[in-house]
């Protein structure tokens, strides 16, 4: 499980390189490694440097204009129509895009993700450089960078570990005293001061500033240490000559703080130093000493990641740029890239999501721009929900527990805005994107800020969360109160329609126009619903039998699912055909079928929907961006059709992974271009569920499993149940099937017309 080059990261242009450099990450932070040999920048994030929120004058990203932050809502906001007159106006066709008015927000003081700095290693030896290698380690998560240079072996390795909080690089060669480097840091910020100094014989390298667009202060600190040899500490750079090895530890925080407050009062700080948070981090880092340093974050990252493993015939032994190039040339070749690729979305989830840290962005926390693409946020209308779809599946429930966290944080800020623009008494929503300021209100764009379904969508997730890891302390404090939340809103907020329940104004995400009961809206809350009553059930929660009866009654009324005249299933309600030819057939976003994946009311229960399920995706294409082709192989994955499934895994390869396997945003686009995680995560989940379903109430083994990977075995997946699923499998059917029952619960696999039921006992195993 390694990703290796025989050269150097690119360092074409600034804007794409990050996607042939190599990501470490300890969740808080990010750091991107180049391997360059004589002058290597390693750049560095930390989770929470962002621009805007309170105090925050930016506008979109972009420092400079815009007026002060009003967590998204218009200062002239005023009471929009009701959802009531919503509808009557587009019943009667007096409805115009002008009464959205006040149903929109603005960008002011939105802010954007911060590249916090860089750490610059100018390593001085002039003989020509062989056997150069550059890699990433997913099993150890130790990056690292080997070459011979005047006939000697130099070696550079770079970890971030969870359990210290800090960045270590460790610069070493096979000959005493032969490592000769010169260390300076920068910062991305300006204004930053930067100071250098010696103490107790190391030197430590201090970045201390205030961001100009909103206060905030940052911080960060570094120590070198060398091995024997000379150090000499100028103001502008450390010097190690003639040493055996060098060591650098380096850890970074802001006074930022998730807190929301009130409109009012909210300032989104703590008072403490960040300057001694980094130094305290990292001072204790470097008395545990390298070698204890590297141990523990080994087996902090291998308790996570060592738990699934996937194999289907890889093997290939080339660098991975190589691979790419010969994707399709040979099964040996394909595999060994399709089982890097499941595994790198769990490592990136693990580098970019820990209990206590923030949830991994649109770029998981690797971000080495100012004015990153859509600020590098929160989007949730899919993005948000994607990164998270594989935490349950693949084992990584701890990495989930982040955007719990982050949901429950932003709730007040989302009774706020639910009462602003649906006008309703209690319960909380949020919209298409949002920052790390508690930003719930509709976004600035007509055709993509109205979104109010979205908390039902990020809800889907954290049910998802107890649905496979079973931890029924957080389902009780943090998530029930949650979903609770999101389903009062809809009880408010849904209108009636002759016999019909349903959602005004609606929007299908990015696509089309405000109408009213979007499928998107209308099955994301169908199944809001449901996940509602089954936790109420779960947790014998009597107090809230009447909102149980509220919502099953409800649920009966929902307008159901259409099937358009195509045989689809229809995105817009009031126009199931026409929208489909006017606007963008291949669009990016197939919202109508949420209740396909990651929802659940299109299934085997509801042939007619399935079909109608395949048909949308055969309309829609296997193109797109590469969260849309992630997606996508879910969706294939539901409709049973393993190798529809792998044409998307196909063209993901061949349109949208750079050379470091990030996925890439735009398809087409040079291979190295704009990332995104989600495309990552979401080929991640796709294939654990091309191996794997259990939404239907029951485990399904090799529901999906494309003619290509006829032959393999899988271990770790989680059923629902907190079951752990081991299996093997050759010429396409199921060898062996063991079921490690974690909670006790009764078991019903089915597997082609077979179905079995059974009772187990906490702990055991149960071979099938
Ligand atoms: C979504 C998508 C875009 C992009 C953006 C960050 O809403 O429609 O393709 O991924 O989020």
């Amino acid at each position: 499980m390694k990703l290796w080059y025989d050269a150097p990261a690119a360092e074409t242009s600034y804007l794409n390189k990050e996607c042939t450099l190599l990501p470490i990450g300890n969740g808080y932070m990010g750091a991107l490694v180049s391997g360059q040999v004589l002058s290597e920048r390693l750049q560095f994030n930390e989770e929470s440097l962002w621009t805007g929120g309170p105090g925050g004058k930016c506008k979109d990203g972009m420092s400079g204009v815009g007026s002060l932050y009003n967590f998204g809502h218009s200062r002239d906001h005023k009471s929009p129509p009701s959802p009531a007159e919503f509808l009557a106006a587009m019943k009667n066709g007096s409805y115009t895009d002008d009464m959205m008015r006040d149903m929109m927000g603005t960008a002011d003081g939105y802010g954007a993700y911060q590249n916090f700095g860089y750490l610059c290693m100018d390593h001085q030896h002039t003989g020509d450089v062989c056997d150069y290698k550059r890699e990433l380690d997913l099993e150890t998560a130790v990056a690292s960078t080997s070459y011979r240079a005047d006939n000697i072996g130099f070696k550079r390795e770079y970890f971030a570990s969870y359990p210290a909080r800090i960045i270590a690089v460790r610069i070493s060669a096979d000959k005493p005293g032969a490592v000769d480097i010169k260390l300076a840091v920068q910062s991305a910020q300006e204004g930053a001061q930067i100071s250098y100094c010696q103490k107790a014989g190391a030197a430590c390298i201090d970045i201390n500033g205030v961001l100009a667009d909103n206060a905030m202060k940052y911080a960060a600190r570094f120590i070198a240490v060398g091995n024997s040899g000379k150090m000499t500490v100028y103001d502008d750079k450390v010097h190690f000559e003639n040493a055996d090895s060098v060591m650098i530890v380096f850890s970074a925080a802001t006074d930022y703080k998730n807190e929301f407050l009130g409109l009012d009062s909210s300032i989104y700080r703590c008072n403490t130093d960040p300057g001694s948070i980094a130094a305290t981090k990292v001072d204790k880092a470097v008395k545990t000493g390298y070698d204890k340093l590297l141990a523990e974050h080994i087996e902090d990252h291998q308790t996570l990641f060592g738990r699934v493993c996937l194999c289907i015939g890889g093997g290939s032994d080339a660098p991975v740029d190589t691979l790419l190039d010969r994707y399709g040339s040979s099964p040996q070749n394909d595999r060994t890239l399709e089982e890097l690729l499941f595994q790198y979305g769990r490592y990136m989830l693990i580098a970019s999501s820990r209990p206590g840290t923030l949830p991994a962005n649109l770029q998981g926390k690797w971000n080495p721009e100012n004015e990153p693409p859509w600020s590098s946020d929160y989007h949730y209308n899919i993005n948000l929900q994607m990164n998270y779809w594989h935490s349950g599946i693949t084992n990584l429930h701890e990495c989930a527990l982040p955007l719990v966290d982050f949901i429950k944080e932003i709730v007040p800020s989302g009774e706020i805005t639910a009462r602003m623009y649906n006008g309703v008494k209690s319960g909380w929503t949020l919209h298409t994107s949002g920052n790390i300021f508690g930003l719930t209100a509709p976004g600035w764009g007509l055709e993509w800020g109205w979104s109010p379904a979205n908390n039902a969508f990020i809800c889907q997730n954290l049910w998802d969360y107890y649905e496979f890891s079973n931890d029924t302390e957080t389902l009780r404090n943090k998530i029930y109160p949650i979903i609770k939340g999101a389903a009062l809103f809809w009880v408010n907020a849904l209108v009636k329609d002759g016999k019909n329940l349903i959602a005004v104004p609606s929007l299908s995400p990015e696509h089309g126009p405000v109408t009213y009961a979007t499928a998107y809206d209308q099955q994301l809350i169908w199944e809001l619903f449901n996940f509602t009553i089954r936790a109420i059930d779960l947790l014998e929660l009597t107090e809230d039998n009447e909102l149980r009866s509220e919502l099953d009654k409800m649920i009966k009324s929902l307008a159901p699912v259409q099937i358009g005249t195509f045989g689809q299933i229809a995105e817009w309600r009031d126009q199931p055909t026409d929208y489909d030819d006017i606007y963008d057939k291949e669009h990016r976003h197939v919202s109508q079928l949420v209740g396909l994946h990651p929802g659940t009311l299109i299934n085997k229960e509801t042939p007619g929907l399935l079909d109608a399920a395949r048909v949308t995706l055969e309309r829609r294409g296997d193109g797109a961006t590469g969260w849309s082709m992630g997606w996508k192989i879910n969706f294939w994955a539901r409709l049973f059709d393993g190798n529809h499934a792998y044409r998307l895994v196909q063209n993901l390869f061949r349109e949208n992974i750079a050379d470091n396997l990030f996925g890439l945003h735009i398809m087409g686009a040079p291979r190295n271009s704009g990332f995104q995680i989600d495309a990552n995560m979401g080929y991640t989940a796709g294939v654990a569920e091309m191996l794997l379903q259990s939404h239907a109430g029951y485990i399904e083994p090799l529901p999906a499993l494309p003619d290509v990977w006829h032959t393999g075995s899988i271990k770790g997946l989680v059923a629902r149940g907190g079951f752990i699923i081991d299996m093997s499998w050759s010429d396409g059917k199921l060898d062996t099937m063991e079921i490690t029952s974690t909670t006790g619960l009764p078991c019903t696999v089915r597997y082609g017309d077979v179905t079995k039921m059974f009772d187990t006992e906490k702990g055991k195993k149960y071979s099938i």
